[in-house]
């Protein structure tokens, strides 16, 4: 695809850069296209601040792409190398130059916490840089969506609308940033369990649209809901906000939890916490959940509710995705 821009950056053998992880506010659950990765509708999320992935990316003599994760190398056949190995050979349309690709990354693989949006996101600026590409973050998401969908919201930091777009090519299918800031607003990470999941997202989005009798009022309700939400954002509305992304997530799990054969992303550990999170809400405190393809949950709250929330949570993980300027920071491997 870019194979005219294939030069080194003059001095530049290995390049790295951060990309953070995503939560989506307003969910992506289904594509129109799947070699594009071009959804059915538009999602809007919120970067996870410090969590993230780190890349560095050089060229090897080896004769194959070397992937690894936190200092230990990927089995080329894993699912992860597999896909990042076509993606790079799809972006960099030259047979003969591989890759050596190292990601530091603070949060588990394949949990539901959006490893892969920013393992994409991150190997993507990487590579931009190696080759000195001088592209826009609009282009990077558009590249960085090939690779998985939700990688085009970790290009930025901050509030992020993904545009489903309409063309057949996808040209018109990136993420932007909102131009939102939020200081009080924090995310919370209750890990209910780090394990790699069964059916990963891509499949069980296929099983959704094809089976799901509910995936037909998807798109016209993720739309109204974004509606609602960009609303309340513009003038800080949390309980609106927390309510309407709470409902998105519900939503989303309904579909597909009524998908043929029945995927649950569940597990006892996830209505445990879902419930005490609607139990203490209901005694005045303002905490909404939200969660992805996997049984851990994020909470929505605002700082002032942060000690409390660790209190009943214990181990929880908060973000404060405007507090800090995370354009250069140094990620440690999640143990
Ligand atoms: C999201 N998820 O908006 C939704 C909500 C999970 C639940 O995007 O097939 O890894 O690579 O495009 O982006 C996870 O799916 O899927 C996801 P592919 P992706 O964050």
């Amino acid at each position: 695809m870019l194979q005219k821009n294939a030069a080194l950056n003059p001095g530049c053998e290995s390049a790295f850069s951060f990309a953070p992880s995503n939560i989506a506010l307003i969910k992506y659950w289904g594509k129109r296209d799947e070699l594009l990765r071009l959804p059915g509708n538009d999602s809007i999320s919120i970067s996870m601040g410090h969590l993230g992935a780190e890349a560095r990316i050089s060229i090897t003599n080896s004769s194959d792409h070397v992937f690894t994760l936190n200092n230990k190398q990927l089995a080329p056949d894993s699912n992860i190398a597999r896909r990042t190995s076509q993606w790079l050979d799809a972006i960099i349309a030259n047979d003969k130059l591989k890759f050596s690709v190292a990601i530091t990354m603070n949060i588990p693989l394949g949990a539901g916490l959006a490893s892969s949006a920013c393992w994409f996101a991150a190997i993507c600026k990487a590579t931009a840089r190696l080759f000195a590409w001088n592209i826009s973050n609009k282009q990077l998401s558009i590249l960085a969506r090939l690779g998985s969908g939700s990688a085009c919201r970790s290009i930025e930091s901050g509030f992020v609308h993904w545009h489903a777009g309409e063309d057949p090519n996808g040209m018109d299918s990136y993420a932007e940033n909102l131009n939102i800031t939020w200081p009080e607003l924090c995310v919370g990470v209750v890990m209910v369990d780090a394990k790699e999941k069964k059916v990963n997202s891509t499949e069980a989005m296929r099983s959704s649209v094809e089976t799901s009798p509910l995936y037909s009022s998807w798109a016209s309700e993720s739309c109204n809901a974004k509606e609602k939400l960009l609303a309340a954002l513009s003038v800080n509305n949390f309980s609106v906000f927390g309510e309407v992304a709470e409902n998105n997530a519900i939503a989303m799990h309904n579909i597909i939890e009524t998908s043929d054969p029945r995927i649950s992303y569940s597990l006892p550990g996830t209505v445990t916490v879902k419930n005490k999170v609607r139990q203490i809400r209901d005694n005045g405190v303002g905490v909404y959940f939200t969660q992805d393809a996997g049984p851990n949950i994020k909470l929505l709250f605002l700082n002032k509710d942060q000690h409390l929330l660790e209190r009943v949570f214990p181990g929880l993980i908060v973000v404060s995705p405007f507090a800090h300027n995370y354009n250069s920071i140094t990620v440690s491997a999640s143990s």
